[in-house]
């Protein structure tokens, strides 16, 4: 049954002409805000938080606010296009739907006789809506017997690990952090890619909570707490542990709790004693004084609250950090009250709410499995000929909600490979980015005001409803749309691949959880679930306690970097300085950068350096400089600035390449190998030297 899109009742036509539409921000940010899209004249006129949902709470992130301007940007890409020079050169001539669709048809069947598995699908959260993200897209993939794709370029070092301790990607309702009295924001620069969190801390901070960063970065969000940890990039392992053994040593332990919630107490409990406080202080390059205080008083404030974000497990050890943060609320007995405990991540409470086999239908793959390919790795697989091993080279790649060529790390190999003559690139895409600049055809897709989609959450438990507000521009069409059809050139006869898009939407949730027709009146709908959820143990693994000792990992433990002293002393040598390379404020990983008055906002690619290590290499603010280590060179300009602590540089994200000083970005400098749990990439776990470009170079 096709759906109009149904103005908000409340509001409805107003004198002006003017309606409103119920929307869900698309994008990869834990908040999945609740939007009103003002349309006049069948045009969005302007996006707004709306105020009845609570965790939007009325208001939306700058980035947002300009979805607009986004969406009606003049180099928005409205039709289909064919290259028309070398594989990246960015120069594309226009064709029709139907040649751009038959060409690729005939491209991908051609492969896919020989062996499908030679064809990858490459997409992540450029939106994270279920119907545009995978939904028509996983039933066409699974349907052609094309390579998987494992998802691991955000969050799955710490996702991994908060299930291999809890059951499942489970925490405290993030509302409920208005009540703590200690709130713990580890590994987040919440004011920048969490502000409805943040909202919540300062709510708590008036109410008289205090607030504590542990970041390495002196960022807007540690500026405005009580105080801020800057410790080492990757030492986090190390800090729990310190804070553990203090713990114990202080005996401020809930021993109730930990009796009857924890599976493998004892050997935590030995694990930690081997870690003073003094111990952990100098590898997290902090003092011992700053983890005996802090151990005190999350041992003796009620509630204590930790968001824990994926900043810090953007390393190698990551996972194991995951494991051993996520444990500090048991110590204590955190989770006993609703404002105490941990929030990672919500984003397994809507487990039981999915259909996803209904909406993937990996079941399409009739008993066919695939080999999977890491999309962290995609420099690297790329290059790769064919072998026993691999398997067939790759000869196809279609990408949508996604922009490798900038995003993933070690991007001289990424380039390398998407420059490839031989490779049939196919781009879904709003605009020419880095990715599309090296495809073979690219595809204009719909923005989230064109297109109808549901969502979850990682931050909060409401599903949320997206209307489409406009029709599509130009000649652009819905992702789901696209994959349609792309199955029907391919002869894909199953009914599923002639699913609309709002049946699709439907589709995605259980009705007796997730009502549709609330859907539809409201724009969301609240989980159930209980207030304290762990308040008596109870968590979602097979026993109902925390793990300690997790099958295959064993007990956690800290574990050093790949580009640190400790591990690789030489490179230490030639390459002295930690980088790290968190979002920028007003970009949401590649995407906003073009959009101008964003980009004016931001200002220039740079990279922050301490006074003490800028004077020690001749650097001045503003200068041009060379970041530089094995991989690559980075040009950019420095900010000379106390938001970087002495031997750590913050190589803020995620810049367009050919926005550049060079043409590159800070991935050139980022590497490819994978965290201890969750194969992701340790983006934040790098060694590089910075030096002064001299005036004439
Ligand atoms: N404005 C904005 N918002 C965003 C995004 C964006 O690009 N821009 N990206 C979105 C996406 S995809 C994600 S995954 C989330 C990311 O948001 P977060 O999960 O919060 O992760 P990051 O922004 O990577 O890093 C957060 C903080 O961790 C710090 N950090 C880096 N290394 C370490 C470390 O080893 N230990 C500790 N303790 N801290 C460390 C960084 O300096 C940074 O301030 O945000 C989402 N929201
Ligand atoms: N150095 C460094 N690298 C990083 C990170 C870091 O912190 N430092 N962060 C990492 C993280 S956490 C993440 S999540 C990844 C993010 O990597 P990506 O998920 O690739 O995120 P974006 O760069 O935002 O690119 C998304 C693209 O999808 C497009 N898009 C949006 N909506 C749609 C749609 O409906 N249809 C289609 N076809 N396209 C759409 C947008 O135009 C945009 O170009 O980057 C990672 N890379
Ligand atoms: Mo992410």
């Amino acid at each position: 049954m096709p759906l109009a899109p149904a103005p908000e009742a409340s509001l409805g036509l107003s004198e002006r002409g003017s309606r409103t539409v119920l929307a869900t921000c698309p994008h990869d940010c834990p908040d999945t805000c609740a939007i009103r899209v003002t349309v006049e004249g069948g045009r969005a006129v302007k996006v707004q938080g709306h105020p009845d949902h609570p965790p939007t709470q009325g208001a939306l992130c700058t980035k947002v606010s300009r979805y607009p301007e986004r969406t009606y940007h003049p180099e928005r890409v409205l039709q289909p296009m064919r290259r028309s020079g070398p594989k990246g050169s960015g120069r594309f001539e226009p064709i029709g739907w139907d040649e751009a669709l038959d060409s690729i048809a005939t491209r991908l069947k051609a492969i896919a006789a020989r062996d499908p598995e030679a064809i990858l699908p490459y997409s992540y959260a450029g939106t994270m809506g279920l119907v545009q993200g995978d939904g028509m897209s996983a039933r066409f993939f699974h349907q052609l017997g094309a390579s998987l794709l494992d998802r691991t370029i955000c969050a799955s070092a710490g996702g991994d690990a908060l299930a291999a301790t809890y059951g499942g990607k489970v925490g405290m309702h993030v509302e409920h952090f208005a009540e703590s009295r200690l709130i713990l924001i580890w590994g987040s620069n919440s004011i920048a890619s969490n502000l409805h969190f943040w909202t919540l801390a300062q709510q708590a901070k008036r109410d008289g909570a205090r607030l504590v960063c542990i970041d390495p970065r002196r960022t807007e969000t540690a500026d405005k707490c009580h105080q801020h940890i800057a410790l080492l990039p990757g030492t986090d392992g190390a800090l729990a542990l310190g804070l553990m053994h203090e713990l114990i040593r202080q005996d401020l332990l809930d021993h109730d709790y930990l009796a009857r919630h924890v599976d493998g107490w004892p050997k935590l409990r030995e694990r930690a004693m081997a870690w003073s406080a003094q111990r952990a202080a100098d590898v997290c390059g902090i003092t011992a004084e700053e983890i005996v205080q802090l151990a005190a008083e999350y041992g003796s404030t009620r509630p204590a609250a930790i968001r824990l974000n994926y900043g810090m497990q953007r390393v190698r050890g990551g996972g194991n950090a995951v494991r051993l943060v996520a444990l500090l609320p048991c110590l204590v007995g955190a989770w006993r009250h609703r404002a105490g405990g941990l929030l990672l991540s919500s984003s397994g409470w809507f487990r039981p709410a999915r259909n996803d086999a209904v909406l993937q239908r990996p079941d399409l793959l009739a008993g066919r499995r695939p080999r999977t390919i890491n999309m962290s790795t995609i420099g690297n697989d790329l290059l790769r000929e064919t072998s026993p091993a691999f398997g067939p080279k790759l000869e196809a790649v279609v990408v949508y909600n996604s922009n490798p060529v900038a995003v993933a790390p070690d991007s001289g190999k990424v380039v390398a490979g998407f420059a490839r003559e031989d490779l049939f690139t196919v781009v879904i895409e709003h605009f020419m980015t880095d990715t599309a600049d090296h495809a073979d055809i690219v595809l204009p897709a719909t923005t989230q005001l064109e297109h109808w989609d549901v969502h979850t959450s990682y931050g909060h438990t409401y599903a949320m409803l997206n209307q489409p507000a406009v029709p599509p521009l130009g000649q652009s069409r819905s992702n789901a749309a696209i994959f349609r059809a792309l199955a029907e050139r391919m002869g894909f006869d199953e009914p599923c691949f002639s699913d609309d898009d709002a049946t699709m939407a439907r589709q995605a949730f259980r009705q007796d959880i997730v009502p549709w027709d609330e859907l539809l009146r409201t724009g969301w709908v609240r989980l159930p679930m209980a207030e304290a959820p762990f308040a008596e143990g109870g968590f979602p693994t097979a026993t109902g306690r925390a793990i300690v000792d997790a099958p295959g990992l064993g007990v956690p433990d800290h574990v050093a970097n790949y580009e640190c002293v400790q591990s690789d002393p030489d490179l230490a040598r030639r390459f002295p300085l930690a980088m790290i390379s968190p979002p920028a404020r007003n970009f949401l990983n590649s995407t906003f950068v073009n959009v101008k008055s964003l980009r004016d906002i931001e200002g220039e690619p740079r990279v922050e350096i301490h006074p003490d290590d800028a004077a020690a290499r001749g650097i001045v603010g503003g200068a041009v400089v060379d970041v530089i280590n094995q991989r690559g060179r980075y040009r950019c300009k420095a900010d000379v600035t106390g938001r970087a602590r002495p031997g750590v540089v913050n190589g803020l994200g995620i810049w367009w390449r050919k926005l550049g000083l060079e043409g590159t970005n800070v991935n050139q400098l980022t590497h490819q190998r994978l965290t201890d749990i969750g194969r992701a990439p340790a983006f934040y776990d790098c060694l590089v030297e910075i030096a002064p470009v001299a005036p004439h170079a």
